[in-house]
């Protein structure tokens, strides 16, 4: 019945929860052919929706969105009752971590029983969101609690892990392969034939537990990576070495992959995702906690790297205006969640004068580069969007009150004339 419905594209989907995964997924089975309905509570963003228009920056995303909403597969709405009797629910909310650094999954338990009280016998419901492993189970239960429908006998459940990067998530939701993690085989094949009409990538298939863990396994292996190289950039400070330089040539060996060091990790995904990973687990993971724990403390290091720059002009802190370049978690994006801009900001904002922002594509910081610097003694840059790697620094140099440069991202190959610079790995300078 559904597996035929599936075939036909006529089974009826609704999305719960358009973020920067929600919409694009909506959007891709809306210009697949089935009739979408996507449920969001933020009534602006619905309203911003059905005009065509996406509330996230994201290539070829308006350009999409009008295509679905125009074939008239697609629609927005924050009423429940819009959303009842579907075939198909896909959940894509934020799980994100308490202060404890403990998993929040209460918008997740929200949405699985907004799910619970719309869904109908045969339903299949799909997990997208990052969870700690064992959770598609325990949201089976929740739904088989509330409605009185057996799991994998009277419903469908999967955990399909997003594996997206910001930035490309179009040509990944194509061209990524996907792991489809079923309450029961039947579950995943399903889910599996569902996403084969717009995935061109391999599709695999296993059990809801593998696939939750593999999926915090992937950010946590980059994030793990991360810190390695940020460790390579602590000792290129103390040999005087360009770490960028070192990690090229090391990169030409077959084997060897090493990341990108920098002012820390941000976004929604691998901050959090290795604390999800250990946290049902019962002993302590040192390599994972050590990784964070050095990711975490590179706004510090850079701190460092700037004080030690005011220190070269006798400036003691409190009297320096400070300019961070970026405030989104990476370049060219509109997210600042998690940004490390913010715990930079935190370690400075009590021990200097004043400190300005400014991000081309994040709301609430300085109209221009140009204003933000005037009469300012240090520029730290803490996202590597494109448009700080083509500066014309000698005419920023002529607003500033001294000229301090930082790169917390790798972003200045040469540094300026005229400046005092400091660059993260950079320990030649
Ligand atoms: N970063 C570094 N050095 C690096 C790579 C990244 O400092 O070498 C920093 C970035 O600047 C950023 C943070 O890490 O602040 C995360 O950026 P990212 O580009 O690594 O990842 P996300 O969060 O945009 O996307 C990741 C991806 N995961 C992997 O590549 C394993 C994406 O595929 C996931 O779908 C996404 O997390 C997610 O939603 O889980």
């Amino acid at each position: 019945m559904l597996e035929k419905m599936i075939e036909e594209r006529t089974a009826e989907i609704a999305v719960i929860g358009l973020g920067y995964i929600g919409l694009p997924t909506a959007i891709m089975f809306a210009n697949a052919g089935f009739r979408v309905i996507g449920y969001e509570i933020r009534e602006k963003v619905v309203e911003k929706i059905n005009s065509g228009k996406a509330h996230i920056i994201e290539p070829e995303i308006d350009k999409l969105l009008r295509k679905a909403i125009k074939s008239g597969n697609l629609r927005a709405t924050s009423n429940p009752k819009e959303i009842r009797e579907k075939d198909v629910y896909i959940i894509c909310v934020q799980t994100p971590l308490k202060e404890d650094k403990t998993p929040n999954l209460s918008y997740l338990e929200s949405a699985v029983e907004t799910v619970a009280k719309a869904m109908k016998k045969g339903s299949l419901i799909i997990i997208e969101s990052t969870v700690p492993p064992l959770t598609t189970v325990k949201m089976a239960e929740l739904i088989e609690a509330i409605t009185g429908l057996k799991p994998g006998e009277d419903f469908y459940m999967v955990h399909a892990p997003e594996r997206v990067m910001p930035g490309r998530i179009f040509k990944e939701l194509i061209y990524n392969s996907r792991i489809f993690g079923g309450i029961t085989p039947k579950s995943a094949e399903l889910a599996e034939k569902l996403y084969r009409s717009f995935v061109k990538g391999q599709t695999l298939k296993t059990n809801s537990t593998v696939s939750e863990v593999v999926k915090l396994m992937e950010n946590t292996f980059r994030d793990v990576n991360i810190a390695l190289a940020n460790e390579f950039a602590f000792l290129a400070h103390q040999y005087g070495i360009n770490v960028f330089e070192a990690i090229e040539l090391a990169n030409t060996h077959p084997r060897v992959k090493i990341h990108v060091p920098g002012i820390g990790v941000g976004g929604h995904c691998l901050p959090k995702d290795p604390h999800l990973l250990v946290w049902p687990a019962k002993e302590d993971f040192g390599l994972i906690k050590l990784a964070r724990e050095i990711n975490d403390s590179m706004p510090l290091f850079t701190k460092d790297l700037l004080f030690e720059a005011l220190r070269t002009i006798n400036l003691p802190p409190e009297e320096a205006v400070v300019v961070i370049l970026g405030l989104a978690y990476k370049g060219n994006s509109d997210d600042p969640r998690n940004s490390p801009a913010f715990a930079f900001m935190d370690a400075i904002n009590e021990k200097v004068k004043e400190v300005r922002t400014y991000d081309p594509f994040v709301k609430g910081t300085h109209e221009s580069i140009e204003e933000a610097v005037k009469g300012a003694d240090a520029i730290v840059i803490a996202t590597d969007h494109t448009a700080f790697k083509s500066l014309n620094w000698e005419e920023l140099g002529k607003l500033m009150r001294n000229r301090i440069l930082i790169d917390g991202r790798h972003t200045v190959e040469d540094p300026p004339k005229g400046f005092i610079f400091k660059g993260l790995g950079r320990g030649e300078y």
